[in-house]
């Protein structure tokens, strides 16, 4: 990918600027908990949007897709936003970034990536803080500190893209460590690396190739019932609510709005769990946690889709450890923790039967937790 990059900047550009990469990612444990000032447990893979860029010195950027296939040049003014959604991504990081203080000038740029795109993988935060963590170095001296750049992610997503979502993408993206996972506290920030290295056991990532968009899909709705419950319950997010408030306000909200809270109170005490039960070794536990977080996925928050439910039965009746939805769901990835040697013939199986059901294969990643945003050559 890197040598692609590089020959199609000096194509269009002449010459070499810096390369930058930043990393999608897996999350074990806590789905829709983040903007429920919740806790999560992702790690950045190696999975990466690479991207050539150097300052041009012109008030604009001129910026290629490789996979793509497209070019998109716009100004940095709020008026000059480019048609394109996935030039949005980039023009709103220098926006975000500009709204803070910080400086953004001209620049030229060639990017690449190999996160699947729609999958669960979070490719556009890996996006995002591929961009923000560069332009933080090309023109900042890299004095923006790396909270800020997630936070300039997750506000891109929210002003440019219409994305409502919470900060655990952009912060695995930008904070993601080679080997760990992280347990963040989506309230504070605070965050803990947990060393993951599974004896015995391995996560694989099964992809129903389902596509979603976020933007287009009803991940909004179910930020807003959570947000209407905690209103309700007069606290500021469901971090702070437990099953016997939410019992007492029962017959006051509808059953749609109860049952997506009592899945991201449930899903709180469930990342704690697996924290412990990971240190401890215990992954049977792991995956039973995982296995309760998919059935709340699936049937209170209603996320998940037929197909997905199909990769959790097989995965379930094939004695896989762990197995969920991962992301916002609406399709993409389900993971799933499972002993190394059920690993070949698990992949095989779910393969055929998946493409017997429905007319195609899913893709399968095997997960290496990798790091996140970096400088990859200096020009
Ligand atoms: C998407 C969002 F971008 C995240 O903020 C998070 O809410 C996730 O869905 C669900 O856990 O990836």
């Amino acid at each position: 990918m890197q040598n692609k990059i590089e020959k199609i900047f000096s194509e269009r550009f002449g010459g070499e600027g810096n390369i930058y990469a930043s990393a999608g990612r897996i999350n074990l444990i806590g789905e829709h908990t983040d903007y429920n000032g919740g806790f999560v447990f992702p790690g950045a893979i190696d999975k990466v949007i690479m991207a050539e860029i150097r300052p041009n010195d012109m008030e604009k950027v001129r910026v290629f897709s490789i996979d793509i296939d497209e070019y998109a040049e716009f100004g940095l003014k709020e008026e000059d936003a480019p048609s394109q959604s996935w030039a949005r991504y980039i023009f709103g990081i220098c926006r975000e970034i500009q709204k803070r203080g910080g400086s953004v000038k001209g620049f030229d740029a060639v990017f690449a990536g190999n996160v699947p795109l729609g999958a669960g993988l979070s490719s556009s935060a890996a996006l995002e803080s591929c961009f923000a963590f560069a332009l933080n170095d090309l023109f900042n001296g890299n004095s923006i500190d790396k909270f800020e750049l997630a936070k300039i992610g997750q506000s891109t997503e929210h002003n440019y893209c219409g994305v409502n979502c919470g900060i655990m993408d952009q912060f695995a993206s930008v904070f993601g460590k080679e080997g760990h996972l992280m347990r963040l506290d989506c309230r504070s920030l605070e965050h803990e690396y947990y060393p993951f290295n599974p004896e015995g056991y391995r996560l694989v990532l099964v992809d129903s190739r389902v596509k979603h968009e976020l933007k287009d899909s009803p991940y909004n709705k179910r930020r807003e019932s959570c947000e209407r419950v905690a209103k309700r319950l007069g606290i500021e997010t469901l971090r702070d609510a437990d099953m016997d408030m939410l019992n007492a306000i029962k017959g006051d909200i509808s059953a749609e709005d109860y049952f997506r809270a009592k899945f991201v109170i449930e899903e709180k005490e469930r990342v704690l769990a697996v924290c412990d039960a990971l240190v401890a070794g215990d992954y049977e536990t792991v995956g039973k946690k995982m296995y309760e977080t998919h059935e709340g996925l699936s049937k209170d928050y209603e996320v998940s889709c037929v197909e997905l439910d199909y990769l959790n039965d097989v995965a379930k009746e094939m004695g896989v450890t762990g197995s969920r939805i991962m992301g916002g769901g609406f399709g993409g990835c389900t993971i799933n923790l499972l002993p190394n040697a059920l690993h070949d013939k698990f992949v095989a199986e779910v393969c055929s039967r998946f493409n017997e059901k429905y007319g195609h294969e899913p893709m399968i990643y095997d997960v290496v937790i990798s790091d996140g945003a970096r400088l990859v050559k200096k020009a």
